[in-house]
Order: structure tokens, then C-alpha cells, then sequence
């Protein structure tokens, strides 16, 4: 069996919409069977890192610099996990296709179907294919490496797997809005891109109530900025 490390990480909708990041957690705990996770770690990655080499493979395309700000607004939960290729396609047909209305057509019970916001807000990122687990997981280690030393594998797949179940635990109560809702946001201000600040305003709204008291107080403004992505993503050109 050919085992490699593949990457996961909950995107930044995903861990400021509690419940989303919770459930999504929960569905890899649940469903991929003897899942054994490497690393469970919150953090920032550099926008450098992200765009010259995790993302560097879209360099140029029209939704480029956009994806890079996303994924920097909030802190993302980011996963090394041990898997073989039929391991990492189970995983990526648990998060369903890359796009969020092409996920809820096509998978309406994949992650991004149920729970992604529109377009590529969509709640999280996993290795596609062995060569990527490879290539994403060599990358990866060498840039935490820098941070953490050895400490990066200090703990035990079981110490792992309990922080992952607390974290699961801590948010999955948490209220959740219909995605539907920011879908029909997204259409409409894509209709009509006059309705910007309203939108925006509707979208700081409903992120607000799926949200947690650290990042509403967070003088970062993380759910604001989210809100201008998602804004952002709806008026992307194509
Ligand atoms: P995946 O994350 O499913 O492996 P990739 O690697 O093709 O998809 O794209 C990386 C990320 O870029 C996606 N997760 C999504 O957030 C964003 N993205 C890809 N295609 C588009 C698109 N057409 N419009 C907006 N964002 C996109």
C-alpha cells in the first residue's frame, strides 16, 4: 500500500461559521474510516508562501490574487493526514466538486454542496491526487518546519484526534444559516453589483450570528473582511 501524507485545511469561511468547521471535522472523523491525522494546527500562512508556492499552479488565472486574500482573512485549521490514493479521493468525494453550485447540484450532500457559500467559497481545501498530497505535504512540512522545528509531530495521532474531537465538541451547537441564503445574496448582487454595500452589510449580518465572540471582538474585523471577499467573490470576473 502506498501510503503518503495529504493536506487539509478548513478554509477561513469554514472556521468563522463555527458550525461548518465543526461538522466538516466531525464528517472526516465519521466517515473516512481509520483516518489518522498528523498535525492539527491554527495558523496564518504568509500570503508570500500561499502565492508562490501552495497556489502557484493558478498564478495568473482571473480569481488569483482574490483566492490568496481569502484564504489570509482568519486563521485556517490546517491537517497533515496520513492516507493512501484511495484514501485521499474518498476524502475528496466527501468535500465534493470545487465549485459551490456545481457541489450542490451534482453532490448535494458533499461539504462544499451542503455548507460552501458560493463559487470557491468553499469551505475546504484537500489534496486532489497522490502527486498533489506529495507535492502540497513536501511544502507544507518544509514551511512549518521553519516555525515549529521538531515540535511540528511532537504529538500522538491520539492526542491529535482528541484535540480535533474537542474542537468538534466546542462549536458543533453552534447556529448555522441555509447556504441557499448566501447563494441567493451572491446571485443577486452578481445581477446587480449597485447593491454592494447592502449586500456586504446583509452578509456581516448573517456571518455574525454564525460566528464566535473572539472573532466578533477581534480587532482584526475578520468577519468584515470575510464579508468583502464574499462580496468580491460574487463580482469576480470571469
Ligand atoms: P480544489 O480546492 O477543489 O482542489 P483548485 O485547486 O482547482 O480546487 O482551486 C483552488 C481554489 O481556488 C478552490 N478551492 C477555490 O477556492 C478557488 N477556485 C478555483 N476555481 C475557481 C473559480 N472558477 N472561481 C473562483 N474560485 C475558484
Amino acid at each position: 500500500m502506498n501510503e503518503v501524507k495529504m493536506v487539509f485545511f478548513l478554509k477561513p469561511d469554514a472556521v468563522i461559521r463555527r458550525y461548518v468547521g465543526a461538522r466538516t471535522l466531525k464528517t472526516l472523523l465519521d466517515k473516512v474510516d481509520g483516518i489518522e491525522f498528523l498535525t492539527f494546527l491554527k495558523i496564518e500562512p504568509e500570503k508570500d508562501f500561499l502565492a508562490n508556492q501552495h497556489y502557484v499552479e493558478h498564478k495568473g488565472k482571473f480569481f488569483f490574487d482574490w483566492l490568496v486574500d481569502f484564504t489570509t482573512v482568519a486563521p485556517i485549521y490546517f491537517m497533515m493526514i496520513k492516507a493512501t490514493p484511495e484514501k485521499i479521493e474518498e476524502t475528496r468525494r466527501i468535500l465534493g466538486p470545487t465549485l459551490v453550485q456545481k457541489a450542490a447540484e451534482e453532490a448535494p450532500e458533499s461539504i462544499r454542496g451542503r455548507y460552501g457559500i458560493y463559487g470557491g467559497v468553499n469551505v475546504a481545501h484537500a489534496s486532489d491526487s497522490e502527486k498533489s498530497a506529495i507535492r502540497e505535504s513536501n511544502i507544507w512540512e518544509q514551511y512549518l518546519l521553519n516555525v515549529y522545528g521538531s515540535k511540528l509531530y511532537e504529538k500522538s495521532p491520539e492526542n491529535i484526534r482528541k484535540d480535533i474531537e474537542r474542537y468538534v465538541s466546542q462549536y458543533i451547537d453552534y447556529p448555522i444559516i441555509d447556504n441557499l441564503r448566501y447563494i441567493e445574496l451572491s446571485v443577486r448582487l452578481e445581477k446587480n453589483p449597485s447593491l454592494r454595500t447592502e449586500i456586504k452589510q446583509k452578509f456581516i449580518e448573517l456571518l455574525a450570528k454564525e460566528t464566535s465572540e473572539d472573532f466578533l471582538r477581534s480587532p482584526n474585523k475578520v468577519v468584515e473582511k470575510l464579508a468583502e471577499i464574499l462580496v468580491k467573490n460574487a463580482l469576480l470576473r470571469k
